[in-house]
């Protein structure tokens, strides 16, 4: 019982603080951060989860009632009764409208996250065996961003999360993510932003967000690709306009993808 209470509790603290991360004894989601994100989240709260509840309760009183009223001391011969046609085309007819309740507003969801809006800034992410790599392929930029040992973090530096270069990228901006993979599948997944991707060798896939809030975002790759999956996670830090162009001109310089002919000079006569 005690525990069952702590569990309450420490759920509704959760529900309250910013959880762009998991967090212990989280059930549900991470708080959203994107209007796509919030609209799953809605979906699940509204739908969803009245529906489960209710086909639960259903059955059990089903199960409860048909113990009472069917038991051996009360019907010393029991029915003979195989078939019952009104019975059968309901349990059949039901099930289906409620699904189709469920695919609409879902279809309509997952076609809003297809359709990609007029981009701001496209980010290209690449999956190796096991870490991310990065390119803004408008600003000659790339990096790779591996994930930090427990024994380097810093206080403020989650276990199995952070990692040393994050992805950097404007608030309420749409940001395209092209995704793809080097060697086996892995997936560019970002719960806070809705986002899953799977990123596959020789093809590109495409999502996009628009963080609505400033503040670092925690993902994972989310698709299992060998003996250190789980160690390859994403860190996005969303920060304002200035923020961004601060960062992009020192990235411009430290992840240089390609060196004009005046640098190429200067690393010459070094
Ligand atoms: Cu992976």
């Amino acid at each position: 019982m005690k525990k069952i209470l702590f569990i309450f509790f420490t759920l509704l603290i959760t529900q309250s603080a910013l959880a762009n991360q998991p967090v212990d004894w989280q059930l549900g989601f991470q708080k959203a951060a994107s209007e796509s994100m919030k609209e799953i989240v809605s979906f699940h709260n509204n739908l969803l989860l009245p529906i489960i509840i209710a086909i639960s309760v259903f059955v059990l009183f089903l199960m409860l009632y048909a113990c009472v009223r069917f038991r051996a001391s009360a019907n010393p011969n029991p029915s003979k009764r195989t078939h019952n046609v009104t019975v059968e085309v309901l349990w059949t007819l039901i099930p289906c409208l409620i699904l189709i309740v469920m695919a609409v507003p879902s279809f309509k969801i997952l076609y809003k996250q297809d359709t990609i809006p007029k981009a701001d800034l496209t980010i290209k992410a690449i999956g190796y065996q096991w870490y991310w790599g990065y390119e803004y392929p408008d600003e000659n930029i790339i990096f790779d961003s591996y994930m930090i040992e427990t024994k380097d973090l810093k206080p403020d530096q989650p276990r199995l999360l952070a990692v040393d270069n994050e992805v950097v990228v404007p608030v309420d901006k749409v940001v395209k993510v092209l995704i793809t993979a080097n060697d086996v599948l892995h997936a560019w997944a970002l719960p806070s932003f809705g986002v899953k991707r799977d990123a596959v060798p020789g093809r590109i896939n495409e999502t996009w967000f628009k963080a609505e809030k400033v503040g670092t975002y925690y993902g994972q790759c989310s698709e299992l690709c060998g003996i250190k999956h789980a160690f390859m996670p994403i860190t996005v830090k969303v920060v304002s306009e200035d923020e961004y162009e601060e960062w992009l001109s020192e990235a411009r310089v430290k992840f240089a993808k390609e060196v004009n002919e005046d640098d190429k000079l200067k690393i010459a006569s070094n």
